[in-house]
C-alpha cells in the first residue's frame, strides 16, 4: 500500500493511478458519448450563456482522458499519478457550494456581456468590436460556419525557426475567421492570425527591424499588439475594420519570448477567440547552441457545436473555467506526438503564456533547469530551477542538458491545468 502523501488531508491511502484508470473506463461505459465518435470520451456541452459550471461535468471527462493515457505511462508518472488523486474531486466531495457560486459567476459574466453590449461606442478605439456581424458572446460568425469538416488536425510544430540572414524582418499578416482543428474530435470557430492558433512564430535577433503590416479580412475590426515594440500604441496597435490594413516598423531592444495578441476590446474576447502567437527575439550574442522549442499557452472557452465546430464563448471567458488549455493550441498534443531530442542535447524552452488568464508553472518532470531567464537572456541567469510561473501576457527561457534518456514529461504544475491538456513529453533518446 502506497503511504500517505504529506497533503492528504484525509491520511486516506491514494489510489494508484492505473486504478483510477481502470475505475475511469469501467464510468466510461455509462458516460455521454460525442455525437462524431462513438469511443472517445466527451465534455456534457452547456448553452451558451450558462446557468450551472461546466467545471463539474469537464473535470472529470478530462480527468478521463488524461488518465486514460497516463495509465500507459504510470511508471514515468508516479508523482504525477498521486498527485492527480490527491487532486481528484472524492464522490461530490466539492459540493454544492462550488457550484452555486459558479453559477453566480456566470450569471454576472451574462450580465458583464449585456453591459459591454450596451455601453459599445463604435467611435472608441477601447470599444471597437463586441462581435459585430456575429453572435453577441460568441466567435460564430453571423452567416453560421459549416466549415469545420474541411478543417484538418495537424501536430504545431514548436520548433524555434531559424534566424533569417536578413536584418530586416517583413510580416505581411491577415486577420480572418477561421475552423481549427484543435483535437481529432473538436473544431474551433476561431478568430486568427494567418488561420491558425498559434499565430506564426517569429524569430529574430535584438536590433533587426520588424516590418509589420496587418490587413483585416474579417467582419469585426481587429489590431496586432507586439509586447516586443516600444511604439505609440494608439497609432500602431488601432483596430482596423475589414478589408483596410495598419502597418508600423520596430525594432526588438531586449531578447526573450513576447506574446503578440490582438488589442481589439474586448480584448478577452479576441486572445481568447485565437488572435495570439510568440514572437521569440534571440541577443545579438548567440546563446549556446541548443534545440530550441517554443511552447505557447493558452486556454479555450467553448460553446456547445453549431454545424460540427464550437464557436468560443465569451461568458465562459468570464468565468476563468476553460474547457480545455494546450501548449501551441493543441490540448495534449505532445503527449500523443512528443519532441524528441538526444542525449547530450541542450534543449531551451522558449515559453509564452498567451493566457488569456491563467498563469503556467513551468515544470518537466525528472529534470531541473540549469538555467533560467526571468528577463532577457543571457543576462542574470537564474540556477537549478525546478518549477517557475509565466504569467499571461508574458515569456520565459527555461534551459536543460539531456543527460540521460527517458521521457520527461513538460508540464503546466497547476496540475488542473495540465489535465485539461497543458501537458507534453519531451522524449531523450540515447
Ligand atoms: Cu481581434
Amino acid at each position: 500500500m502506497r503511504a500517505p502523501l504529506p497533503f492528504d488531508p484525509h491520511g486516506h491511502d491514494l489510489p494508484r493511478l492505473s486504478d483510477l484508470a481502470d475505475r475511469l473506463a469501467a464510468d466510461d461505459a455509462s458516460a455521454p458519448r460525442d455525437r462524431d465518435s462513438a469511443t472517445r470520451p466527451v465534455l456534457v456541452l452547456r448553452p451558451p450563456m450558462l446557468t450551472t459550471s461546466p467545471d463539474d461535468d469537464l473535470a472529470v471527462s478530462s480527468r478521463r482522458v488524461f488518465l486514460a493515457r497516463a495509465s500507459t505511462l504510470s511508471l514515468a508518472l508516479p508523482g504525477i499519478g498521486a498527485a492527480l488523486a490527491a487532486c481528484s474531486p472524492s464522490g461530490g466531495a466539492r459540493g454544492d457550494s462550488t457550484r452555486s457560486q459558479a453559477a453566480g459567476t456566470a450569471q454576472r459574466a451574462s450580465a458583464d456581456t449585456q453591459d459591454a453590449l450596451r455601453h459599445h461606442n463604435s467611435d472608441s478605439k477601447l470599444d471597437t468590436a463586441v462581435v459585430k456581424g456575429g453572435r453577441p458572446g460568441s466567435s460564430a460568425p453571423a452567416g453560421g460556419t459549416g466549415a469545420g469538416s474541411t478543417a484538418t488536425y495537424h501536430r504545431f510544430d514548436p520548433t524555434l525557426p531559424p534566424l533569417a540572414a536578413e536584418r530586416t524582418i517583413r510580416l505581411n499578416w491577415r486577420s480572418m475567421e477561421a475552423p481549427v482543428r484543435i483535437r481529432p474530435d473538436t473544431v474551433v470557430a476561431a478568430w486568427t492570425f494567418e488561420g491558425d492558433i498559434p499565430g506564426p512564430i517569429v524569430h529574430c535577433r535584438v536590433g533587426d527591424t520588424v516590418e509589420f503590416t496587418l490587413t483585416n479580412e474579417s467582419a469585426v475590426p481587429h489590431s496586432m499588439d507586439f509586447h516586443a515594440a516600444q511604439i505609440d500604441p494608439k497609432v500602431a496597435f488601432r483596430s482596423v475594420v475589414k478589408g483596410q490594413s495598419v502597418s508600423y516598423t520596430f525594432k526588438p531592444r531586449w531578447a526573450g519570448a513576447f506574446m503578440y495578441h490582438c488589442g481589439t476590446a474586448p480584448v478577452l474576447m479576441h486572445i481568447g477567440s485565437g488572435m495570439f502567437g510568440a514572437l521569440v527575439v534571440s541577443p545579438r550574442e548567440p546563446l549556446p547552441p541548443a534545440k530550441e522549442f517554443v511552447l505557447v499557452q493558452n486556454e479555450f472557452y467553448l460553446s456547445e457545436a453549431a454545424n460540427g465546430v464550437r464557436p468560443f464563448d465569451y461568458n465562459k471567458m468570464l468565468t476563468t473555467l476553460p474547457d480545455y488549455m494546450a501548449f501551441n493550441g493543441r490540448p495534449n498534443q505532445y503527449i500523443d506526438q512528443p519532441i524528441h531530442v538526444k542525449v547530450g542535447d541542450r534543449v531551451r524552452f522558449w515559453i509564452v503564456n498567451c493566457g488569456p488568464t491563467h498563469p503556467c508553472a513551468f515544470h518537466v518532470v525528472g529534470e531541473q533547469f540549469d538555467t533560467m531567464y526571468l528577463g532577457a537572456p543571457p543576462g542574470t541567469p537564474i540556477r537549478g530551477v525546478q518549477t517557475w510561473d509565466v504569467p499571461a501576457g508574458g515569456g520565459m527561457c527555461f534551459e536543460l542538458m539531456c543527460d540521460i534518456p527517458g521521457e520527461f514529461p513538460f508540464v503546466n504544475h497547476g496540475f488542473g491545468h495540465a489535465q485539461k491538456g497543458a501537458i507534453g513529453f519531451l522524449v531523450v533518446e540515447a
